[in-house]
């Protein structure tokens, strides 16, 4: 029975390679649920208008120089100082749509060399999504997308190491999505499971946490 004291906004969360179209997407989704009458934001990881948001965004345009575990714990550091707006926001109704997540954190800083569960374990304790939409490209299709620009993550090799990352952390909830072909489609596609999961979640679906 959904009580309306229960319903929430949705934790929504885009994963993906670079250029696989999370962006595109993400503000696509935006404009479906706005126009379907529900209160929705679009959210990104890194966020980097942070104090610790802006150490990443040099890290990344190659700026500066970090030791892997240090920039991965800046990294999670950045989701944590989000942490209580997103869940004041969610138990306000508001739906979040968000541009990578811990999943990223994890997939990158492993496709470097980190421990796997050392990785993971700062990211404990974060909300965890109600939703986990993979779009899923190959490395090279995404790399003929164009204009790798010039940060640090942005090469087809480690791309690759990315990837299979990915694939050690997809579990049974992931929807995993076709990401090659035409935007529409993708749309229409991810248009449907949002909507399931942000019914579902005003019904009154109880929050969970990562990896505990
Ligand atoms: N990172 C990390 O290491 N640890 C962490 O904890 C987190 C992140 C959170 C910066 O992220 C880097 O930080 C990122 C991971 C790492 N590095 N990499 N790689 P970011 O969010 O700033 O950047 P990004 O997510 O990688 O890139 P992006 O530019 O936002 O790409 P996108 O969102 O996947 O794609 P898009 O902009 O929507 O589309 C890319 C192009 O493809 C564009 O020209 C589109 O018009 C085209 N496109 C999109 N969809 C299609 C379809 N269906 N067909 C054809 N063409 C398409």
């Amino acid at each position: 029975s959904s009580k309306k004291s229960d319903s929430r906004g949705a934790l929504i969360v885009l994963e993906g390679l670079d250029r696989c179209g999370k962006t595109s997407q993400c503000s696509k989704l935006i404009s479906y649920l706005e126009g379907s009458g529900h209160a929705v934001e679009s959210w990104r990881f890194p966020d980097r208008n942070t104090g610790v948001g802006q150490m990443i965004s040099s890290y990344l345009m190659n700026e500066s120089h970090l030791d892997d575990h240090a920039i991965h714990l800046l990294f999670s550091a950045n989701r944590w100082e989000k942490r209580s707006l997103m869940e004041s926001k969610l138990r306000s109704g508001t739906t979040l749509i968000i541009d990578r997540y811990a999943f990223s954190g994890v997939a990158f800083s492993s496709a470097k060399g980190l421990d796997v569960e050392w990785c993971k374990a700062p990211e404990a304790g974060l909300l965890a999504p109600d939703l986990v939409l993979y779009l899923d490209i190959s490395p090279e299709k995404a790399a003929e997308r164009g204009g790798y620009g010039d940060e640090r993550y942005e090469k087809l090799e480690f791309q690759q190491r990315v990837a299979q990352s990915y694939r050690t952390l997809y579990d049974a909830t992931w929807k995993i999505v076709d990401a090659t072909r035409s935007m529409e489609d993708v749309e229409e596609q991810l248009k449907q499971i949002v909507m399931e999961c942000v019914l579902k979640c005003q019904e009154g679906k109880p929050f969970t946490q990562l990896w505990q």
